[in-house]
């Protein structure tokens, strides 16, 4: 029997719900409430993981929004506009994607036309797990199995654009690590033509500059070719196999199979896509001289070879062979990551010329980057560095509080306040050590 919440903990379990009420539309749990008004997808799915701890029902509510907002070829958007915030809520919002004059896209709501880190198919698997209302959960599960096989599918048949079983990204948002320095060089070699049009003021979170037109022409050009798979394809200019995005997608297929057993449907062609995502992580993205996993850019055919938080995400692969899993927990606790970081890990090498302690995902420490290499750490059997992390996370947190990121040297918050899916995983991080109060026993 788990122990109890301490004192403490319990403060921090009641500050963190009241973040995600705070956050909570009615309808879906944004971001943050001033900076990200609308629904992310995997800052949704990372909310579904917390409320999976408590609130079952709003968990299920919060993975759905995001599942009827997918597009007819299975792909799940990166955002879905909330109708009721005036336009200039966020920037860019729908008048960028223009979703409504794609025959593909959803009616009922305006999204982005890019995705993010397929997640959805693990925190369904959990959230499964962790319900006490058997029947729906199974129900849900029932509704929601066909559309995350549909989103797999998409990234399979769309996506799979270097033929070995991989997804490429086509934008950095795609990432979810917007302006990681990984992107620098591919980002650079997008030519964008000269524009006749003032620039726009930009929010903060969006690189200034040159790169901030290279952003938005990526997405013009794809959506003049009415988002077309076959124009990714052959012509657009940023395309990247990069291994957090197949890691995700990789422990999500492994979900897929599981769910696929209990809604009585056939898991084996979810287990052959696990497989061969497995093989191909190790034979395309591994690099061997640098003894961490690289993005590979299909467009130069050469891999990034700068070492970052993605770098370590294929922990989260049960097969992934001992000697990667060892190569990578001693990178991660070099004097490069965790090892010359009070508060780990940063999101950068420290090394890197690239590094910076505070700027937007080339350097601070995230939680959820935390909580992923917590995942992938307990699925290694590294419980010393699950330690390290789960001790590492908390402490910011009561240092800190529901930061977007954090000073990795100092621990002390940047950007956004009363972020949710920092408080929604360590909702997370607390029940998988501690007895937790059962708010919502029965749903909502
Ligand atoms: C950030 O991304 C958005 C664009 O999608 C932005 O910079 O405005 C990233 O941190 C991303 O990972 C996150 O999902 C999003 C909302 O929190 O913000």
């Amino acid at each position: 029997m788990s122990p109890r919440l301490t004192g403490d903990e319990s403060s921090l379990w009641r500050a963190a719900i009241r973040v995600l009420d705070a956050n909570w539309t009615g309808i879906a749990t944004t971001p943050s409430p001033g900076l990200y008004p609308h629904q992310w997808s995997w800052d949704s799915v990372f909310v579904c993981l917390g409320l999976a701890r408590y609130r079952p029902e709003r968990a299920r509510q919060e993975l759905a929004g995001l599942l009827r907002a997918q597009w007819a070829d299975g792909m799940v958007p990166h955002i879905v506009f909330n109708a009721g915030l005036v336009r200039r809520g966020y920037f860019p919002g729908p008048e960028l994607w223009l979703s409504r004059r794609q025959p593909g896209a959803p009616r009922s709501v305006e999204t982005s036309a890019i995705t993010q880190p397929p997640l959805h198919a693990f925190a369904a698997m959990r959230l499964h797990a962790a319900a006490s209302d058997g029947a729906c959960s199974r129900d849900f599960l029932r509704w929601a199995y066909p559309r995350l096989a549909a989103q797999h599918r998409y990234l399979a048949n769309v996506r799979d654009v270097g033929g070995e079983g991989l997804a490429s990204i086509c934008h950095p948002w795609e990432s979810g690590m917007d302006n990681s320095p990984a992107w620098d060089r591919p980002l650079a070699a997008v030519q964008p033509p000269p524009t006749a049009y003032a620039r726009l003021p930009v929010p903060r979170s969006i690189p200034a500059g040159v790169d901030h037109d290279r952003y938005f022409w990526l997405v013009t050009s794809f959506r003049e070719s009415g988002y077309d798979a076959g124009y990714l394809r052959d012509e657009h200019p940023f395309l990247i196999e990069d291994p957090l995005f197949n890691a995700v997608y990789l422990a999500s297929t492994h979900a897929l199979a599981e769910i696929a057993e209990v809604v009585g449907a056939d898991p084996v062609p979810h287990r052959e896509e696990a497989e061969r995502l497995h093989s191909a992580l190790a034979r395309r993205l591994w690099d061997d001289e640098q003894r961490c996993f690289h993005p590979l850019d299909l467009r130069s055919d050469r891999l990034i070879r700068i070492a970052t938080i993605a770098s370590f995400a294929p922990l989260l692969d049960p097969a992934l062979s001992s000697p990667m899993a060892r190569r990578l927990a001693d990178l991660l606790l070099s004097a490069r990551f965790a090892g010359a970081a009070g508060y780990p890990v940063p999101t950068c090498d420290l090394q890197a010329s690239a590094f910076d302690r505070a700027a937007y995902w080339r350097g601070p420490t995230w939680v959820n980057t935390n909580w992923l290499l917590w995942a992938g750490s307990l699925q290694q059997g590294f419980d010393t560095i699950a330690d390290l992390l789960y001790g590492g996370t908390l402490r910011l947190v009561r240092q800190s509080g529901f930061r977007e990121f954090f000073d990795p040297f100092d621990g002390s918050g940047r950007g956004s306040h009363d972020y949710s899916w920092t408080a929604a995983l360590l909702l997370d991080l607390l029940a998988a050590r501690r007895a937790v109060p059962e708010a919502f026993p029965r749903g909502e």
